[in-house]
């Protein structure tokens, strides 16, 4: 397996959590390399089920080393819940290593976060309101609170003293919040840094002592492409680059370490939050597409935006992340459709467009192409090899595969490990 990274290819929920946990029983070390506990996945473990939105799934491996990298904002509190949760159920968190670098998620962070979605109105970016812009933003701006601060109690306490001082006038002046007791948050950080201490380490260090001892490695990203800071449909975006590139410098490995990407993508598109989404569909293909994927976050609740497969933003995602080959999930919820669309390349301004444009004015003003293909009308639940697919629907990945110039590596039929189909 080496080192490998698993990224999202589209704007998020591609079902990165099945793929990771299928390659995590090869994998030695699972590392996060971005994002918060805006990113969210469902686990079931000894028939309960829970989520975690920091801490890797393969935590349920009990050799498996998960290192929470540099890149990431922790939002202590939550990880907390995470690691009681599973020690409740007598798994090991032993494993669990957080990286001294990270950045920590405080309460201010949650407050402006909610309070400037509020303010933005009509341009709001739809967040999960859980601190991650202001965390980033705090990171950027050099006032953030890193998980080694939270290390050293005497130096925080004053650093909290001026940083919470410093945002109470922003909380109380441009928000009309209530100013936050500095002593109060720093207890409760306080109590927090000890209950973290035993998992904090270089984790950079970790890694390549893991890489020079030949252990696989899996990168697993967070969030996907389209929601990438740089390189996604800003400004409707997270804060953090969920892209390949972003696991080098998220963990601190350099990239000639890494030996393939995989990309993830469903067999059609979803979003959550606001800004321009292209092959969105309203009525009842979107409405079955929601109710038969079970498309509703899993940080929020939220329902999730639903459309038809879109090839222009696939091949975007093949560039950027310089993707070695594709998992396609949730092929089955199209089982029961007479037929399916794939968008080809957009039309804008009378022009046909086959490249996904920078410009989030022109994405608003995109107009799908459509190829429609006939559907297959019966259930995949239980085809285990390619060969046991409908001929239509190998014929749909046939063209998703040709559309995106990449190899289809893995196909996914439904949430559990062995409704998967492993392309030789
Ligand atoms: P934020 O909170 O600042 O990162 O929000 C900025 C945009 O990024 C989107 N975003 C997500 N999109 C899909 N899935 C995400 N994770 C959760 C899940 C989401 C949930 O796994 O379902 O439960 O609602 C995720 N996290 C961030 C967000 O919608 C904004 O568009
Ligand atoms: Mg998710």
């Amino acid at each position: 397996m080496a080192n490998v990274i698993v990224i999202g290819a589209q704007w998020g929920d591609e079902g990165k959590g099945k793929i990771t946990d299928l390659l995590s029983k090869s994998a030695d070390v699972v590392v996060r390399y971005q994002g918060g506990v805006n990113a969210g996945h469902t686990v079931v473990v000894q028939g309960q089920t829970f989520k975690l939105h920091l801490i890797p799934s393969g935590i349920l491996y009990p050799d498996t080393e998960c290192i929470i990298g540099c890149g990431t904002v922790i939002d202590p509190q939550v990880l907390i819940e995470e690691l009681d949760q599973l020690e409740k159920l007598g798994i090991s968190t032993r494993n669990l290593l957080i990286s001294q670098s990270a950045h920590v998620t405080m309460p201010y962070h949650r407050m402006i976060d909610r309070a400037s979605e509020e303010r933005r109105g009509n341009h709001k970016i739809g967040t999960t309101g859980r601190g991650i812009g202001p965390t980033y933003a705090d990171k950027s701006e050099r006032t953030g609170i890193r998980i080694l601060d939270l290390m050293e109690p005497n130096a925080l306490r004053k650093q909290l003293h001026w940083t919470i001082n410093y945002k109470n006038v922003i909380l109380e002046k441009l928000y009309d919040l209530p100013a936050l007791d500095p002593e109060e948050v720093i207890e409760h950080y306080l109590q927090y840094a000890e209950r973290l201490r035993p998992h904090v380490v270089d984790s950079s260090l970790k890694i390549y002592d893991a890489i020079k001892r030949r252990r696989n490695i899996l990168f697993e990203g967070a969030q996907g492409t389209l929601l990438d800071l740089d390189h996604g449909t800003y400004p409707y975006v997270t804060s953090s680059n969920p892209v390949a590139g972003g696991a080098c410098v998220g963990t601190g490995v350099g990239p000639t370490m890494i030996d393939r990407v995989i990309g993830v993508a469903k067999a059609y598109t979803t979003r959550v939050g606001e800004g321009p989404f292209p092959t969105e569909v309203d009525g009842d293909v979107g409405e079955f597409l929601c109710d038969r994927g079970a498309e509703f976050g899993t940080t929020t609740g939220r329902k999730r935006r639903c459309g038809w497969f879109d090839a222009v933003i696939g091949r975007y995602a093949v560039r950027i992340n310089g993707m070695d080959c594709l998992a396609i999930t949730k092929l089955d919820v199209l089982d029961e459709l007479d037929e399916i669309k794939v968008c080809v390349a957009y039309e804008i301004d009378g022009q046909r467009c086959e490249d996904f444009p920078t410009s989030s004015r022109i994405f608003a003003n995109c107009k799908p192409i459509y190829k429609t293909l006939p559907g297959w009308k019966q259930s995949t639940a239980d085809c285990r090899q390619l060969e046991d697919l409908p001929k239509q629907a190998l014929e749909y990945l046939k063209y998703l595969a040709e559309l995106m110039e990449v190899p289809i590596a893995i196909v996914s039929l439904g949430a559990s490990r062995d409704q998967t189909i492993i392309v030789e």
